[in-house]
């Protein structure tokens, strides 16, 4: 039995995206998807009822924050992740190895792993692929990540090569370490930033290991759009038709649609939860930041075109008003437009790839968003 599989349902013939459905342990997602993301075992501000009220139908959280806080045993102990946090859907994990270098100053890269001191405490930690693998399967998501590197952009070929090699060594690693491969699949990540060579050599590397999943890692991390989409271009082609592809840390509007007409199926990114906690509103028409003073008496939704229960019942003004006086309702209610857009806007990907107009669809919404270039 394989934890994971991909069920693929139909490629839209005008822009070639894929729609399918993941079967996992705690059930089926829809694909192209976005994943709210809950770090800390929480999408912050929102809870199990409101995530479901708005349609997520899988939600990401990390290995690094669980293992330093509360620890991987206290949630295995609560019987895992799911009950532990109350969502019986499913649950993905990131591996922890982008948090170490995304949060941690001081490290040190080996062949058996990445020493770097905790963000909270300065206690020296490391953290190996077998670490993670142990972790995760202690913490118990559907799905698992490969313990990868993802260097800084943009990163010498020469580095590149290095980190793309450990990084597939890495990969080995875990599925070897991994001991619970029938109610837990584990996604591989490839690497190679932007160089073709490396990404080829990065997908042939992983994909002969035969992982359940593949994750393409090393984007949005400071590259030009033109440089993402280039890589996608040629990277999803190399990955199983069979089998689902995730952008890790995409969570703009525009690259949600131009990854899906690319081939990608799972999206994940803090960007809609953390700009809604500053006051930084999606909407069909573009970003609208509501804590700005033109909003003061604008007693009009955030987004006229969302009938979500936020646009149903409160007003830019009030909204503002919370956010400036720093009112936690201000950030539900934020947090939560912002999520319900993104969701809905992969629900009418789903459809425009069902009725074969994904292309046109992107033109219109991209018209409406203000951008208007591939
Ligand atoms: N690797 C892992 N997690 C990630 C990334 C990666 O490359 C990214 C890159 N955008 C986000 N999250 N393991
Ligand atoms: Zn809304």
């Amino acid at each position: 039995m394989t934890a994971i599989s991909y069920e693929h349902i139909k490629t839209c013939k005008q822009s070639g995206a894929r729609l399918g459905i993941v079967h996992t342990p705690h059930g089926s997602f829809e694909t192209p998807i976005f994943m709210p993301v809950g770090t800390l075992a929480t999408v912050k501000t929102m809870s199990p009822e409101d995530l479901k009220s708005m349609n997520a139908q899988i939600i990401l959280s990390n290995t690094y924050h669980l293992w330093l806080r509360p620890g991987e045993d206290i949630i295995e102990e609560a019987g895992g992740l799911h009950k532990f946090m109350n969502w019986d859907r499913p649950i993905l994990t990131d591996s922890g190895g982008f948090q170490v270098f995304s949060l941690s100053d001081l490290r040190n890269i080996t062949e058996e792993g990445v020493h770097f001191r905790n963000h909270l405490s300065g206690e020296k930690l490391f953290l190996t692929p077998e670490k993670s693998m142990q972790v995760q399967n202690a913490l118990g998501p559907d799905i698992m990540m490969a313990f990868d590197e993802c260097p800084p952009y943009p990163a010498e070929h020469k580095y590149m090569k290095a980190s793309v090699e450990r990084t597939s060594r890495w990969a080995e690693r875990c599925l070897e370490a991994h001991s619970r491969k029938n109610d837990q699949g584990l996604f591989g990540i490839i690497q190679g930033g932007e160089y073709e060579d490396l990404r080829r050599q990065s997908a042939k590397d992983l994909v002969s290991l035969d992982f359940p999943g593949y994750a393409i890692g090393g984007l949005s991390v400071g590259e030009p759009k033109d440089v993402m989409n280039k890589v996608l271009d040629y990277t999803t082609p190399l990955l199983p038709h069979d089998k689902p592809r995730y952008l890790m840390g995409v969570g703009s509007a525009d690259s949600l649609i131009d990854g899906a007409i690319r081939g990608v199926d799972m999206f994940d990114c803090v960007l809609p939860t953390r700009i809604a906690r500053n006051g930084t509103i999606m909407t069909s028409s573009g970003r609208l930041v509501v804590r700005n003073a033109k909003y003061a008496r604008d007693f009009k939704p955030l987004d006229e075109n969302c009938d979500c229960n936020v646009c149903k019942n409160y007003s830019r003004a009030y909204i503002r008003h919370l956010i400036k006086c720093n009112e936690t309702l201000g950030l539900r209610l934020c947090s939560y437009h912002n999520l319900y857009f993104l969701l809905t806007l992969m629900e009418n990907v789903r459809q425009a790839i069902r009725e074969d107009r994904l292309l046109d669809f992107r033109e219109e919404f991209f018209e409406a968003y203000g951008f208007n270039k591939p």
